[in-house]
């Protein structure tokens, strides 16, 4: 083990004085030993007095308190999941401050394969006292010569090499390959580097070596590289306990426990930092004189408390000080001290590893004291090795307490009664001392009784757990550039935002002007929106949603109330003969009037049909083609309200005066606008889409007049079928065009909708699949169902309160076995189709309320647009990106949302209402 210099003690020289300072020299030596033996004892209380301590402390800093500071600092290391055992590559690990005064170079190469194994090459290099305390750009160049030169040695070429760096300091993590020391410990005491990015500092150093070109994928602390490099087969190590020249240990904890990462999903992996534990309440009273002396040396005074008691690095030291103490007292070696006794760092690790070693024997021991300048009585060797035993066992009980105290938070975490777990372990005191291992299991043990702990010795002392990590990393970086590069198309920037809202509006002018466009902009034969005074029962018909609705509207003096019933539309009926679906829906009705006896009264009658129709007239509609799944035959051409009125004709004893069709785009602005006058827009964005709004009739050039008003239904949903949106169209929006039963029909409707939004995620997760990048490229029959994928698990996915594992439950219902990695990127596939679907309904809406703002001659717009549609209600951000690309390319607008709360069926009857009052008007 390491030199004095490498101690992190204070040089100094001490005089063969009296006693240390406040401690009697007794009558006889063995009382005396025992005395200091003693103070080495910790009890059982005291054990779990820490174990208890220790687990407050992690709470406390998991919470994020910040005041007082709890004891540890519980570290996110951005380290999220287990190795999947494919990572496969040649990766460079450069480990600094593990060792100590050295660090180590590692050539790793990952074979993929579960359980095939390179050994690594790897070189160690002794740093220079002088660059341990020197400027910390001295220190990372000497890393980089070292990398050099190891990298001389093999046939590496020019080759882009990709490096993992083990650097075994406490750092706030800010990414994979983004951290910043917080303090040094164990003897380093480099400037310039504490607040400083240390990923930063060695590209720089790399970069000034200028001999390779090294990508700095990943950082990590040696405990993460120790707990990574679990053998595989043996499990997953959820834990990694290092005790070198310092101690450590890492975890994976339940992400929505760390506060500072405010993330509800998967696991992370914290380091626990458990090294500068120094709760006075728990560690006060196993202090011994001699640890205050060392820290009182050591270079970070009051610092690293725990780890000075535990580390490697000052093992030796402890003895050194309680040998030279009984020496000054006489007890030991005569009473005679020598130079390499007296010096710090004088007794190493290694020596109390040996002597302690029952198999080295007394003459060992002799030959070790012999060789510090001390001659030994025969008594003093055992004395001697009792010492070192008592400074490690302690040294083992307090690690073991302390990771019981982790123990303890993974069963919290896991909820479970027993805990089965494995702990990879590394680090020279476990590799060189003979009983700490045991010694720590058996405190384990009796701390930790319902925990059944495998230790696992790491491989090569965490290079291949880097290695790992740095392959997930690079994996990970692969698999975003990837992820980037698919969802990329999605991400609309606002030039192209306002391109569509500028071709919209091109495409209104045409359409309105009967003019080839993809809009037909037509006509509805709504005059005005409501003025209150309409009053009246009518019947109300909803087709064309996620359900069929049949509604009583009863419009009073006190407002509107409604009675409604919703029926089902059955596949076949949407899809099979005209006459059967119309004939259904009369079914639907008589069942209506007779459960509200309503049977054999003639009710106006207002019918929202959400389709594409040529109105001649308010009570005249013909169906130009189906959308969103309907295809009943012999409709399309046809006056709709005719196929109604016959199929109630078809039907015995039924009478029903159908006064109106509108879609329900009219309906929905019509049922806002009874409440708000400023109501002239209605948009659906539901299992299909549209909007309608208050056009200037002399811009409406299939009707005559000029003054007035007349609302036009946009019927967008068509918008980009001549394919002036093909510049923003997907392969996966062509792949869902291509499968739908309407080709090349409804372009924009398939990019927003509810009835395609999940189709759109569902080929964009297959594509991520076949990559390789999602589920481990492993294409499931669930992932391959059409349909499968619900828009309203975009919905549930992209809800702030879903935690992951409910992500991960959606999709595993769908078959899918996933790591929290591949929820993580299924959201966000989600949120880029989702995103569009948005912003691209806000620049259609934008358009819209732009023309009334420049039919007006209006320097700013006030309207309200009223809004119906399962996906704009129940979609988590839907509406308010909406509105926010709205106030972006509409900014002289001040546009209001309304969500309607009874539908499209008010407003039809609404329409029904206002047509009667007209024409009791022109029959008085
Ligand atoms: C409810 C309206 C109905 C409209 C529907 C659209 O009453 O007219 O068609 O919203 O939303 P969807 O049910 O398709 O999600
Ligand atoms: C450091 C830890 C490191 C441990 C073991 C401690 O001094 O603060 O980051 O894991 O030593 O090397
Ligand atoms: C129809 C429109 C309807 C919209 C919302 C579209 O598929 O063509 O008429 O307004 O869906 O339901």
């Amino acid at each position: 083990m390491d030199s004095i210099g490498s101690l992190g003690l204070q040089q100094q020289e001490e005089a063969p004085s009296c006693p240390q300072e406040g401690l009697p020299c007794p009558s006889n030596s063995s009382e005396l030993v025992q005395e200091c033996l003693q103070q080495f004892k910790v009890t059982g209380a005291q054990l779990r007095q820490i174990q208890t301590s220790l687990l407050d402390s992690m709470e406390q800093a998991l919470k994020g308190q910040a005041s007082p500071a709890p004891a540890v600092q519980m570290l996110p290391t951005y380290v999220g999941s287990i190795p999947h055992g494919t990572e496969q590559g040649d990766f460079v690990v450069l480990e600094l401050g593990a060792t100590g005064a050295s660090l180590r170079v590692l050539w790793v190469t990952l074979m993929g394969i579960e359980g095939h194994k390179m050994e690594p090459r790897s070189q160690e290099f002794v740093i220079p006292q002088e660059v341990m305390l020197g400027p910390g750009q001295q220190l990372f160049d000497f890393a980089a010569r070292c990398l050099s030169e190891f990298l001389d040695a093999l046939p590496v070429g020019n080759q882009g090499l990709q490096l993992g760096f083990s650097f075994s300091f406490p750092c706030h993590q800010t990414g994979l390959d983004k951290s910043t020391l917080i303090s040094w410990t164990k003897g380093f005491r480099c400037s310039g580097v504490e607040g400083q990015d240390v990923v930063q500092l060695l590209r720089d150093a790399i970069q000034r070596q200028g001999t390779y070109s090294i990508d700095v994928v990943a950082v990590v602390n040696d405990t993460v590289g120790t707990m990574m490099g679990c053998e595989p087969g043996v499990g997953p190590c959820e834990v990694g306990l290092v005790v070198d020249t310092g101690t450590n240990a890492c975890y994976m904890e339940e992400a929505r426990h760390v506060a500072v990462l405010d993330e509800d999903r998967g696991r992370v992996c914290i380091s626990v930092e458990w090294g500068s534990f120094s709760d006075d309440g728990a560690l006060g009273p196993v202090l011994t004189i001699f640890d205050r002396t060392l820290d009182h040396e050591s270079l970070n005074l009051g610092a690293q408390r725990f780890e000075k008691m535990i580390g490697g690095l000052y093992l030796g030291e402890l003895v050194r000080l309680v040998l030279a103490h009984l020496a000054r007292c006489g007890v030991l070696f005569g009473g005679y001290t020598s130079p390499a006794l007296l010096r710090q760092g004088g007794i190493l690790l290694e020596h109390v590893a040996e002597m302690e070693d029952p198999s080295a024997g007394a003459a060992r021991v002799h030959a070790i004291l012999q060789d510090l300048g001390l001659n030994p009585r025969a008594s003093d060797a055992e004395f001697v090795q009792h010492i070192c035993a008592a400074v490690c066992t302690r040294a083992a009980q307090l690690c073991a307490a302390a990771l019981a105290a982790v123990l303890s938070r993974l069963q919290h975490n896991r909820e479970q009664k027993t805990l089965q777990i494995a702990v990879a372990t590394g680090g020279r005191v476990f590799e060189r001392h003979p009983r700490f291992l045991s010694i720590l299991q058996e405190t384990v043990r009796l701390l930790a009784p319902e925990c059944d702990v495998s230790f696992i010795p790491s491989v090569d002392g965490g290079g291949q757990g880097v290695a790992m990590v740095t392959a997930v990393a690079a994996r990970l970086a692969a698999h975003r550039c990837l992820l980037e590069e698919t969802l990329a198309p999605f991400r609309l920037t606002r030039e192209q935002l306002a391109a569509v809202q500028a071709q919209m509006r091109e495409a209104m002018a045409k359409g309105l002007q009967g003019e080839a466009s993809s809009l037909r902009m037509l006509p509805t034969y709504v005059r005005a929106t409501p003025d209150g005074s309409e009053r009246g029962d009518f019947l109300a018909l909803d087709l064309g949603g996620t359900n069929f609705r049949v509604l009583l509207v009863r419009v009073a003096t006190g407002g509107v109330q409604i009675t409604s019933q919703v029926y089902s539309i059955p596949e076949c009926v949407a899809q099979g003969s005209g006459q059967q679906l119309f004939d259904h829906i009369v079914d639907c009705i008589v069942d209506f009037q007779q459960q509200q006896g309503l049977s054999g009264q003639s009710l106006p009658l207002g019918f929202t049909f959400s389709f594409p129709c040529r109105q001649v007239g308010l009570d005249q509609g013909i169906l130009l083609n189906w959308t969103k799944g309907f295809n009943a035959s012999d409709c399309e051409g046809q006056d709709v309200v005719c196929l109604l009125r016959e199929a109630i004709g078809r039907r015995q004893a039924v009478e029903l005066n159908v006064v109106a069709i509108v879609n329900d785009t009219v309906g929905t602005m019509m049922s806002c606008g009874y409440e708000d006058p400023h109501c002239e827009v209605g948009l659906i964005v539901g299992t299909g889409t549209n909007a309608c709004y208050m056009e200037e009739l002399q811009n409406v050039a299939s009707v005559a007049g000029d003054s007035g008003h007349m609302c036009i239904n946009m019927e967008w949903g068509a918008f980009g079928d001549d394919g002036s949106l093909s510049m923003l169209s997907t392969c996966f929006d062509a792949s869902v065009d291509q499968a739908s039963i309407n080709p090349g029909k409804q372009r924009f409707e398939k990019m927003i909708s509810g009835m395609y939004l999940g189709e759109i995620v569902r080929h964009t997760l297959l594509h991520l699949t076949s990559l390789g990048v999602l589920f481990r490229g492993q294409q499931t029959q669930g992932l391959q169902t059409r349909d499968i994928f619900k828009t309203k698990f975009l919905s549930e996915i992209e809800s702030d309160s879903l935690a992951l594992r409910q992500v991960r439950a959606i999709l595993e219902d769908l078959g899918l076995s996933l790591t929290s990695d591949d929820a993580l990127m299924v959201l966000e596939v989600c949120q880029a189709v989702s995103q569009r679907a948005a912003q691209l309904c806000g620049a259609g809406v934008a358009a819209v309320v732009e023309k009334i703002r420049e039919n007006r001659g209006l320097e700013e717009l006030t309207v309200s647009v009223g809004v119906d549609g399962t996906l704009y209600k129940l979609h988590p951000h839907f509406s308010s990106l909406v509105a926010a690309t709205v106030r972006e390319l509409a900014p002289r607008c001040v546009v209001t949302f309304l969500q309607s709360e009874d539908g499209s069926g008010k407003g039809a009857a609404l329409v029904t209402a206002v047509a009667c009052r007209l024409a009791q008007m022109t029959c008085v």
